[in-house]
This record gives structure tokens, sequence and C-alpha cells, in this order.
């Protein structure tokens, strides 16, 4: 058996796990990096696109902020489209000039992965039967097989980071009675298309309600785009040509921007189902979750590797001053800390969600509802701005 050693062990190189990281490192705290999948397949998952300024403030600080300074599109706006109109909610405007920075979740990843190969980091992929121990006591450690070695390999350390995601072990280590789970499952799902075309709407993210459900236009870059439509979850993806979508999509949107809108092949094609869920504590004993391994947002207010980013913010300063100091007053806060952030983003999200999308048990009523409030929050500045102020995101000192 091959024993290696480290301060924190992390499980999961998705954004949470990789910043996490990239941020100890910085602090001169070693951490080791355990992935289930290879590199190419974790960057083969096209997901999230829309960052807070907290969450670019936090790739500046891990040291990979070039990437989003360079490639990032910074939107001062959001279009809310229903019966057939457009209508620009001036985010910057109603935040006091707060913005918010288009940028791939893949891109951000690259980034992060390139540094730590650059760096000599220790990130071991394709890892297999992940287990953990003695997270109750003071010496805990995280053991998994290898594909080509056939013997356990363990890392003892100081601290465990799950930040496996919603389908990882981590969570499951923290003992049934005390976990506490809050999950909501929507009757629809995201099929998401990525294409090489110009975004129909370079300067702002459109979402939009329609009697067909729910449409969303994004970007990549200036000549990468991603769009979504809301689809029955039973949808395959084989069900959906790219002349489908394109066609589904036009009928979701405001004639103008149907008629803008510029297609060609899908380079990417995927239905996601929609989510909220939070798992209370997000700590046990050595054991601390981070990201989706904790907590899911259905993804129409982009709010789900924001929040991966801010638990990993309060973490990564959590352990900072527990090495300092010897104080544990960081990581005994860490839990209640993140948890009035996400409650306030999993309301956030869930009242997008209920109101852009459609239900198939409120039909036609939930519709002219819907239609209601969106009248209502176009024309009342507080509305707008409420919107406005949760979609930048809360300010870091709201809840302090
Ligand atoms: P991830 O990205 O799921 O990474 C977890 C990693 O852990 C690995 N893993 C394991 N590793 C070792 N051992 C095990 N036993 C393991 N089990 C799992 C996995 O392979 C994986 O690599 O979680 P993380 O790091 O917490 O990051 C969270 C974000 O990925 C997620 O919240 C966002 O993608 C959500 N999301 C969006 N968030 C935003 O902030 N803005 C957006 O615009 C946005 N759009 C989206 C989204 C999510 C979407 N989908 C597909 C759910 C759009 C979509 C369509
Ligand atoms: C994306 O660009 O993938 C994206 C943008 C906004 C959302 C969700 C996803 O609310």
């Amino acid at each position: 058996m091959t024993t290696l050693k480290t301060q924190v062990a992390i499980v999961g190189a998705g954004p949470a796990g990789l910043l996490l990281g990239a941020l100890l490192h910085r602090a001169g705290i070693a951490n080791i990096i355990i992935e289930r999948q290879s590199p190419e397949y974790v960057l083969s998952r096209i997901r999230a696109g829309i960052l807070e300024q907290v969450s670019v403030d936090l790739l500046h600080e891990a040291g990979v902020g070039s990437g989003v300074s360079d490639g990032g599109i910074v939107h001062h706006s959001i279009d809310l489209v229903f019966k057939n109109t457009r209508h620009p909610i001036e985010v910057t405007h109603l935040t006091g000039g707060k913005v918010v920075t288009a940028y791939g979740q893949t891109e951000l990843t690259r980034d992060l992965m390139e540094q730590r190969s650059a760096l000599g980091l220790t990130s071991i992929y394709q890892v297999i039967e992940v287990d953990l121990h003695g997270i109750d006591g003071t010496q805990p450690s995280v053991s998994y097989k290898t594909t080509d070695h056939s013997e356990r390999q363990t890392i003892e350390c100081d601290f465990v980071a799950g930040c496996d995601g919603f389908h990882g072990v981590a969570r499951q280590h923290i003992p049934k009675n005390i976990l506490q789970e809050f999950e909501r499952v929507y009757p629809f799902g995201w099929l998401g298309v990525l294409a090489d075309v110009p975004p129909v709407s370079p300067h702002a993210i459109v979402y939009a309600n329609s009697e067909r459900g729910f449409a969303l236009c994004s970007m990549r870059s200036l000549t990468r785009s991603r769009y979504y439509v809301q689809c029955p979850m039973s949808d395959q993806v084989s069900d959906w040509s790219d002349d489908r979508f394109w066609d589904e999509l036009k009928r979701r949107l405001d004639p103008e921007l149907a008629e803008k809108m510029v297609t060609g092949p899908s380079i990417e094609k995927s239905i996601a189902p929609l989510r909220s869920y939070v798992a209370e504590p997000m700590r046990h004993g050595r054991l601390f979750l981070a990201g989706d391994a904790c907590h899911i947002v259905p993804p129409t207010g982009a709010k789900g590797l924001n929040l991966a980013a801010t638990d990993v913010k309060y973490l990564s300063q959590a352990f900072i001053d527990y090495y300092r100091t010897q104080k544990t007053l960081g990581i005994d806060e860490y839990s209640a800390k993140c948890l009035k952030r996400i409650w306030k983003a999993e309301r956030f999200s869930w009242w997008l969600t209920s109101l852009m999308h459609r239900f198939p048990d409120t039909a036609g009523f939930g519709q002219k509802i819907q239609e209601a409030e969106l009248e209502y929050l176009v024309k009342s500045e507080s509305l707008s701005r409420s919107l406005a102020e949760n979609y930048v995101g809360l300010p870091l000192d709201f809840d302090q």
C-alpha cells in the first residue's frame, strides 16, 4: 500500500476542488486532489457560464485571473422576454455599478488545471473506490484505487474537503441521524446546445418565458453561443435534431431576436435535470463539504458555480486561519456562514425558475399569473432592483 501525506486532501477536481487547491497552495498549505474522471472528461462537461464579481475576484486571488480578464464578456443587463416582447433589466444601473461576466466553467476549469500542473501540484485522476476514514478523529485519511494499480493507496491528512459534486461519496460520510436534506425536483429539464455561431444577444443574457416553455440565450465568446430550451425529462438528446432545436428556440423568443438568430451545427448537446437541494450541516468532524456536494440550484439564476466559489472562499479562509493561529473559530463557523448565503441563492433560483418555466400542472392559469408578475416586475423599479441585486450576487457582508 502506498501512503501519501498532505495537509488537506481534496476529493473532486471540479471548480470547487481546483479553486480550493489553488487558494490553499498560495497560502502555503499542502494539498492533494483526487478525481474520479479523466481531465479530458472533466473539461468536456459543458455547464455554467455566468460569474458574479465575487467569483471573478477569487480567480484573481487564486492567480488565474488572466483567463477571465482576457476572455470574459462583461454584462451590464439581462433581458426578459414574455408575450413576444423583450424588456431589459439594467442590472448595473440598478445595483450601483455591479456587473456579471460570461466565462465558461470549462475555461475556468482549464485555467485552474493548467496552473496546477505548471506548479507541479499533485492531482490524481481516474480514481475508483474512494473511501474516507477517521473523520471523527484527529488523523483522517482518504483511500482509493487507481485504474492502473490494483493495490489501495492512502492519503493521510489533517482535513478532508468533499468537493465531489452531487453524486460524490463525501456527503455519505455524514451520519444519517445528523444530515438533514431538503429537496425539490422540477418536472422538466434543460436541453442545452453549444454552437460556433455569434451570440444573438452579445450584450445581455436573454431569459424567455413563452407558452411553449422557457428559453435562454447565453454565450462563451463572441463566436461561440450557448442556448437552452425547457424540455420534458422524458426526452432524449436524439429526439432533438439541430433543426428542431433552432426552430423551437426561435419560436420562444421575440420576433426581432428570432429573425437575427444565426444557426449552425451543434458541437455539444445535452439534457440536464433541474433540482433544488441542500444538505446540512456542511461539516462533520474533519470533513468539510463544498459546492454541489452539498447544494444544487436549478441553473435559472446562474448561481451554482458562484455558490461553489463562495463556499471555497470561506473554507480556504477557515483553513488559513487555523494553520496560522491554531484557532478553530473559522472552521467551526464554516457551515452556518455558508448556509445563510446558500439559502438566499436557493430562494432566488427557485423563484426565477417558477416565474420563467411552463409547469405541466398549472397550464394556462400559471402562464397568466407569470405574465402578470413579469409585467409588474419590469415596471416596478423595486422588483427589478431585487432581481438585479440577486443576479449580480448579494454582498458578502449581507449576513454579517
Ligand atoms: P462538480 O463540477 O460536479 O465537480 C465535482 C467533481 O467531483 C468528481 N467526483 C469524484 N472525484 C473523486 N471521487 C469521487 N468519488 C467522486 N465523485 C465525483 C466529479 O467527477 C467532478 O469532477 O462540482 P463543483 O466543483 O462543486 O462545481 C459546481 C458546478 O459544477 C455547478 O454548480 C454549476 O455547473 C451549476 N451551473 C451554473 N452555475 C453558475 O454559477 N452559473 C451558471 O451559469 C450555471 N449554469 C450550471 C449551469 C449547471 C448546469 N448543469 C448541467 C447541471 C448550467 C447547467 C446546464
Ligand atoms: C450559461 O451560459 O450556460 C448559462 C447562463 C445563464 C444561466 C444558466 C446557464 O442562468
